[in-house]
């Protein structure tokens, strides 16, 4: 009984379209643009891991880049401080792993202008701390 509990658990966890993943629409209809206040936008929802971020831009006009903490505050990636980065105008961007993530436009001026927001995904509320359970069965 237990040995299928785990079993269930583990398939869980290993299971991406498992629990409801979220895509959810940055800036809603506005899409990825100069003007929305992306904070506010982000702060709204609890993302949790395995949910997407869409973008929605003109390509030739903006672009999203995923950097890491130093260049988002900044607003200036320099080399190595890009994890990810897309530019079709049409982005689909997953949230696989809990952990925060930081994304700015790298066009000039516009991250200044406010392009720019992070968002903290916690562990999807289907899926037990993989982290966890692990150390706990190697304490037994
Ligand atoms: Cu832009």
């Amino acid at each position: 009984m237990a040995a299928t509990a785990i079993l269930l658990l583990l398939l869980a966890a290993v299971s991406p379209c498992d629990g409801g993943a979220t895509k959810y629409t940055v800036g809603e209809s506005d899409g990825w643009t100069i003007g929305p206040n992306y904070d506010t936008w982000s702060q709204q929802y609890n993302f949790t891991a395995g949910d997407t971020l869409a973008f929605n831009y003109v390509p030739v006009l903006h672009d999203v880049y995923q950097v890491i903490q130093d260049a988002f505050r900044t607003c200036q990636p320099a080399v190595g401080q890009t994890v990810r980065m897309w530019a079709s105008g049409s982005d689909v961007v997953d949230l696989a792993a809990p952990g925060d993530y930081y994304f700015l436009c790298n066009a000039p001026g516009h991250c200044f202008g406010g392009m720019k927001f992070s968002v903290s995904v916690a562990v999807s509320v289907a899926t037990p701390p993989l982290t966890e359970f692990a150390q706990g069965r190697m304490h037994q």
